[in-house]
């Protein structure tokens, strides 16, 4: 039987013919991707002005206990409103568990999770409802899709990233109660600024103090500059204006040996994890584009009996982790709902200014920190469960290099 019950025609793909609506996606099982991961798979839905957001997990192994409060600390780093520098719009984030949980503990099927959205002001988009924001999503969503929800950028909008946050809740728990592994991160720039006396590498050092980046609203690594930061912000909200931002994250404790030559690298899947959250516009593992103006014999990290000298590949070899800190640079654009005019289009192609008020972020990196976070702990969960199934039965190999920097 041929394509579409014909007799005789060849049931591959014809790329001459233009596909009718719908059949490209079924020739080349292709469609809307709003699930990521192999063994752990995490689907979001939700807009941020529909009824509710959530997701599934599914793939985690049961056991692990979790209870609705254990999402809230996560999800309170993310939120808007809990500070000035935020958006103003108050969501109580609560988790709701549908499935996946009994007595205490996940039973290995799907884990759904849902959070209502309570504090969505639709009226706030009525007036750009037919226009299309510059450097927003709004243009190319209509141009994909032919209809879109103007509503808070619907899933163009931050309030996607709630539900990532709250899926790697889990898998940080199983993360550090399985491996030992913590994933953590913290804001290296903010505009032109950054952190006196910083450098990514101290992340890795058992000396970085990590209450300075938890006391602060910017997750800063420099206690003594957040007045500075927070005059810059209260400036540029002024202004009307936005910024841009720079995250990093650190895995430690991730064990060597995991990720998927040759399509499935490590470093390939944190990277498209990472651009994947909306506002992403570059992501860099160890060095990044330093390594460019890097001379081999600097860039390598030396090997001894002790440890490694150095960390410029981020912990990832050959797209296997190393046993090294894994780490992630992460850069976000400014955000594009500006209340300053500008000149755009509206849907019916007529020249129009674009005038965007409401509660919006003048910079989006400042809760960025958990949903970067979110991102590595779920690329590495699937991982390691990918880790296992394959090369479970290889066991530990000799030697074995401390993971620190000795
Ligand atoms: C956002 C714009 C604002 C933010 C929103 C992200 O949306 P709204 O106008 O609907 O309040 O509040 O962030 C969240 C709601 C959230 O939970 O992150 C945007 O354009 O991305």
């Amino acid at each position: 039987m041929g394509v579409r019950g014909t007799p005789g025609r060849r049931a591959c793909p014809q790329p001459n013919l233009p596909p009718r609506a719908g059949e490209g996606a079924r020739r080349y099982g292709i469609g809307a991707l709003n699930t990521f991961g192999h063994l752990l798979r995490v689907t979001t839905f939700g807009e941020s002005h529909g009824p509710a957001i959530g997701c599934v997990l599914d793939g985690c192994p049961p056991g692990i206990a979790i209870a609705a409060d254990d999402f809230a600390h996560d999800l309170a780093r993310r939120a808007t409103g809990r500070t000035r520098h935020t958006s103003q719009r108050h969501e109580a984030d609560a988790v709701e568990i549908l499935s996946g949980v009994f007595d205490g503990k996940t039973t290995g099927t799907p884990i759904a999770l849902l959070i209502r959205n309570t504090d969505a002001r639709s009226r706030d988009y009525a007036k750009i409802a037919e226009q299309f924001r510059p450097g927003h999503a709004d243009y190319t969503y209509w141009h994909k899709y032919g209809i879109r929800d103007p509503r808070g950028g619907g899933r163009a909008s931050a309030r996607e990233t709630t539900m990532r946050v709250a899926a790697a809740v889990i898998a940080k728990k199983w993360l550090v109660e399985k491996h030992g592994i913590a994933v953590r991160g913290c804001m290296s720039q903010i505009g032109d600024l950054t952190p006196r006396g910083f450098d990514s590498a101290m992340l890795d050092s058992h000396a970085f103090d990590w209450n300075v980046v938890e006391g602060n609203p910017f997750f800063w690594p420099n206690a003594a500059q957040v007045a500075q930061i927070e005059d810059y912000m209260d400036g540029l909200r002024k202004s009307g204006d936005s910024v841009g931002a720079r995250i990093e994250v650190i895995a430690t404790g991730v064990p060597a040996g995991w990720g998927e030559p040759i399509y499935g690298k490590l470093d390939a899947e944190l990277a498209a994890a990472l651009m994947s959250i909306n506002a992403v516009k570059g992501v860099e593992i160890g060095d990044g584009f330093a390594a460019v103006a890097q001379k081999g014999s600097f860039h390598r990290d030396a090997m001894t009996p002790q440890g490694f000298a150095s960390n410029h590949a981020g912990g990832i070899l050959g797209g296997i982790s190393s046993g090294q800190a894994i780490r992630c640079s992460v850069a976000f654009k400014p955000t594009s709902s500006l209340r300053l005019p500008v000149d755009s289009l509206d849907v019916h192609g007529n020249a129009v200014e674009v005038v965007t008020t409401g509660r919006h972020d003048p910079c989006v990196g400042i809760r960025a920190t958990p949903i970067c976070e979110a991102m590595v702990a779920l690329v590495l969960m699937d991982q390691a469960l990918r880790h296992r199934a394959q090369c479970g039965d290889v066991g530990a190999v000799a030697p074995r290099v401390p993971g620190g920097i000795a």
